[in-house]
């Protein structure tokens, strides 16, 4: 027999080959206060062995709002590792271990590094031109900490800076990220919750429990970003 030894094959066995090669990107690895003590892999951070472990990274999710109020949500590709085919807010992904997107001991550096970084992916999961939503457009608001389970050895463990921006930029989707986008109103998004053949991100639905609707009721007049982390871990 042939058969390999080498765990990471039969991890990624029958997965999308730029997806594999994407779960080498170096996250940034923190403590429980959002201070990094060091870099992992993408797939490192996202084993739920070394979650489990107490292995907790940095992550942004962007909410992106038309002039009509409406928020953008994508369908994440089957192609996606972790979560896919799950609807979810318009783009996550995580501040990689770079000068640019990782930021310093202050909270200020670290949000400018979380806003580098939802640009770069703004682009590479839409097709979105960086010049059409520019780093400082964005509204950071606050840190929520969660860890949750994907399927099979795969989850998330992050502490997740919270980014809002208004736009509607030409979107040129990227198909191994990204299977379909929409645009909704608060009761569109009501509707597409309540329908039972449509599955959600775990974070998307917490924030939507948690927080999300009263800043979405006040998009032209939101709270400043503040320096809690809020804790929604079991
Ligand atoms: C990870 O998102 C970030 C959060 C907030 C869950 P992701 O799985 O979409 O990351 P990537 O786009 O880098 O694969
Ligand atoms: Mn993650």
């Amino acid at each position: 027999s042939t058969e390999s030894s080498d765990s990471s094959a039969k991890l990624f066995d029958g997965h999308d080959e730029e997806q594999i090669k994407l779960m080498d990107e170096i996250c940034v690895v923190l403590d429980w206060d959002d201070k990094p003590i060091g870099g992992a892999s993408k797939k490192c951070c996202h084993l739920m062995d070394n979650i489990n472990d107490g292995l907790v990274h940095r992550a942004f999710s962007v909410f992106m709002f038309n002039d009509r109020g409406e928020l953008l949500l994508q369908q994440r590709a089957a192609e996606k590792i972790t979560f896919a085919n799950m609807w979810t807010n318009t783009c996550c992904s995580h501040p990689l271990a770079v000068p640019s997107e990782m930021g310093g001991l202050d909270l200020e550096s670290r949000i400018q590094g979380a806003k580098n970084a939802a640009v770069r992916k703004l682009e590479h999961e839409l097709g979105i031109d960086p010049k059409a939503v520019p780093a400082d457009k964005f509204h950071f608001l606050t840190r929520i900490h969660y860890a949750a389970p994907s399927s099979g050895p795969w989850g998330e463990h992050e502490i997740d800076y919270i980014l809002f921006v208004r736009g509607d930029p030409e979107l040129k989707v990227v198909a191994n990220e990204v299977r379909d986008t929409v645009w909704v109103s608060q009761q569109g998004l009501k509707d597409m919750m309540a329908d039972p053949k449509l599955v959600f991100t775990p974070w998307f639905r917490l924030i939507c429990e948690q927080a999300l609707f009263p800043w979405w009721d006040q998009l032209d007049n939101l709270p400043a970003g503040d320096d809690e982390i809020r804790r929604w871990i079991k």
